[in-house]
């Protein structure tokens, strides 16, 4: 019999990309449950063009279940993970809670898929939205060239800290709409902001009209913990334990889709044109790199969008065996949602 799906955070920003992707891929589920926090519970939310009632977060959710799919905040998974577990389910958990866990593998199907099968407590995490926006780009190339170091700089986007962030991004611009003389005095924008919006961002800064060098919480030595996430999650995901990994994470005002900056060396001799038909050949991998014509990906044409988006791919001038290039996903979607989803057809076909 077909498995039964539960997808725990089913109103998110995230749940709701979930229950598009879920309705849109080949349907190999029985029932799909939709389970989210009592606030909304009783609601009712379509998923594969049916309506479905959302339940709230208890034990009994579980029953029945083969796959949870969690998308809730730390927490929430380090309490409810393990119980779906213990109640017979895989649980696949987009969480940081589990990720470095040793017993716990850390999935992107297109690069470690043999990895979801050893999972002793029943848990499969799924990475970090920024670490996954570059993996299946990066992976094909290291089959191949063996990546011995990564430098990155994110661009990422406000939905990464979930359905507040494009609120955020939409009140700032619109509180600013129309004056054209914002932006050219030191906190000016700040001060119109003050005057028009409580001060409740997630954001440390003004997003609208600005970048904002932090993402995450701070950790030891200055470091904000998605810099940290990006260098374990691709270290464990790659399977190379002493990469060497440096990273500025950067929030911008851009609604959906990650973008990274990546400057890569590699143990083995690397061409742009070998990496091209490399990346030309990884099935969610799209190349876009014709820059004489203005072929490069952006964020604003690659949202919505499945695959990851590579370009800008050039021979770093000074360091050998090494490249610069720029990397857009949907951290909604690759970033997120599917990678999950994907996660879970991965299973299901064991079941
Ligand atoms: C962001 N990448 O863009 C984050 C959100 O560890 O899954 C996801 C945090 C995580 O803000």
């Amino acid at each position: 019999s077909r498995p039964n799906l539960a997808l725990i955070g089913a109103t998110g920003a995230v749940g709701t990309v979930m229950r598009d992707i879920v309705s849109t891929r080949d349907d190999i589920w029985g029932e799909i449950r939709l389970v989210a926090s009592p606030r909304s519970a009783g609601k009712t939310l379509k998923v594969r063009g049916e309506d479905v009632v959302v339940q709230a977060l208890a034990p009994e959710v579980f029953d029945g279940i083969d796959i949870a799919i969690f998308d809730v905040p730390d927490e929430v998974a380090a309490e409810w993970v393990p119980v779906a577990a213990a109640r017979g389910a895989i649980a696949i958990d987009k969480s940081g809670t589990f990720r470095m866990e040793p017993d716990v593998p850390l999935v992107v199907p297109e690069v470690n898929p043999q990895d979801a099968r050893q999972r002793p407590r029943g848990i499969i995490s799924t990475p970090n939205c920024t670490t996954l926006s570059m993996m299946a780009a990066m992976g094909a190339l290291h089959a191949v060239y063996g990546l011995k170091e990564l430098v990155v700089a994110s661009y990422q986007a406000v939905s990464g800290a979930g359905v507040a962030g494009p609120a955020r991004l939409y009140d700032e611009v619109e509180a600013l709409a129309g004056d054209r003389s914002v932006g050219q005095t030191a906190g000016d924008v700040r001060k119109v902001l003050a005057n028009k919006l409580s001060d409740d961002s997630p954001f440390p800064a003004p997003i609208a009209f600005n970048v904002v060098p932090w993402a995450g919480s701070y950790k030891d030595g200055g470091w904000a913990s998605e810099e940290v996430k990006l260098r374990n999650e691709s270290r464990k995901i790659l399977g190379i334990p002493d990469l060497k990994v440096s990273a500025t994470c950067v929030r911008v005002p851009v609604v959906t889709t990650h973008s990274l900056a990546v400057h890569a060396r590699f143990e083995r001799d690397v061409t742009v044109a070998d990496a091209h038909r490399v990346l030309e050949a990884a099935p969610t991998v799209v190349l876009m790199d014709d820059p004489a014509n203005g072929v490069y990906p952006t964020p604003l044409d690659v949202v919505g969008n499945d695959p990851t988006y590579v370009g800008r791919i050039r021979q770093a001038f000074d360091f050998p065996n090494t490249l610069d290039l720029f990397v857009c996903g949907d951290n909604l979607r690759k970033g997120a949602a599917l990678n999950a989803a994907e996660i879970a057809e991965l299973v299901a076909r064991e079941l």
